[in-house]
């Protein structure tokens, strides 16, 4: 017989129940739970309700906008501001952070990427959503320029993978806890308590279609991974770096000719993933620097991203720069 395992709610209680550092952090995870928990059922039932392809629009990035990327920016955006502890919202989906309010009770700015790998979202591979969560000070006002603030300063970061199970990652100073959804009860089981990156690294996921594209540094250093490791690469970053950070992979979006800044945002995706993988005993760079340093100067700017084990990610970024 298989022990009961906790469960989100009950390692919310007692990881923040009653503690005031984090008070009203509880509110926010269990938001963001909820809107997962409606966010995957839109993509399981997404062909059949007939929600599959655009809308029609483009996005800020300048990217066609599928339904699902629409319809879950908005779960997410009215959970989160629902949760009472919401001052803020930013959304890759959404040119403008959404000011919720500043009660003080509202301590918290959430940054994510409500819809993770759009490009599989009409062929069924795993897809995920991925959330930054700072702390405002107190009495600290809300506008555009306070949501700049660099990756170092998240007190928690979350992604959630639809995948073959719908997965549900917290990371916090205190570790990274991994929750799988049972469906017949809708609760988050706690699964996969403290992970870290295993010892050995196996894979590499590097887009190696655009080699052409590379400079010289680039195409040696992924010379170096494809020598030692074996390709994985999907084209969902989230579902990449969660196969990775159980398996053991090194995931790198790098510039190149066409995208000098690389693809990969820094406020929606590489900020809160390179929490995730510090936490888990793994390093995060744009390859020159640490992603969690970087000063961010607009909410949608793009960055290369490099995240893994930190050897791997130290030998890559010493062969880029030599
Ligand atoms: P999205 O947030 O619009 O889905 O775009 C980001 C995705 C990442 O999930 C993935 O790593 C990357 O784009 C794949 O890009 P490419 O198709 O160039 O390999
Ligand atoms: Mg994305």
């Amino acid at each position: 017989m298989t022990a009961s395992r906790q469960t989100l709610t009950q390692y919310v209680d007692s990881a923040w129940g009653d503690d005031p550092t984090h008070e009203g952090l509880g509110a926010v995870v269990t938001a963001i739970a909820e809107g997962t928990r409606l966010v995957q059922e839109k993509v399981q039932a997404a062909a059949i309700a007939d929600v599959l392809g655009t809308t029609g629009d483009v996005n800020v990035q300048g990217e066609v906008v599928q339904i699902l990327d629409e319809q879950s920016s908005d779960i997410f955006v009215d959970v989160l501001s629902g949760s009472g502890a919401v001052a803020a919202v930013g959304s890759e989906e959404i040119a403008e952070g959404v000011i919720v309010g500043d009660e003080d009770s509202q301590r918290y700015v959430v940054l994510m990427d409500p819809l993770d790998g759009s490009s599989n979202i009409d062929v069924a591979v795993s897809i995920g959503s991925i959330f930054g969560i700072w702390k405002r000070e107190p009495g600290e006002a809300v506008t555009a320029d306070s949501m700049l603030t660099p990756g170092s300063k998240q007190v928690a970061a979350v992604y959630a993978v639809y995948g073959s199970s719908t997965v549900f990652v917290v990371a916090t100073a205190a570790g990274v806890q991994g929750f799988t959804l049972d469906a017949s009860s809708g609760a988050f089981e706690l699964t996969h308590p403290d992970i870290t990156f295993p010892a050995k690294c196996q894979y590499y996921s590097v887009p190696d279609g655009y080699y052409k594209n590379w400079d010289e540094p680039t195409r040696s250093a992924a010379t170096m991974l494809r020598d030692g490791y074996s390709l994985r690469y999907v084209g969902s970053l989230v579902a990449d770096f969660h196969r990775n950070l159980l398996k053991g992979g090194i995931f790198w979006y790098p510039a190149d000719d066409k995208s000098p800044n690389g693809k990969l945002r820094l406020m929606y995706e590489a900020n809160p993933l390179g929490f995730v993988a510090e936490q888990a005993g793994g390093a995060a760079s744009s390859g020159r620097q640490r992603i969690l340093d970087i000063q961010p100067e607009a909410l949608h700017q793009r960055v290369p991203l490099m995240l893994g084990p930190a050897d791997v990610v130290e030998k890559t970024v010493s062969i880029l720069n030599s």
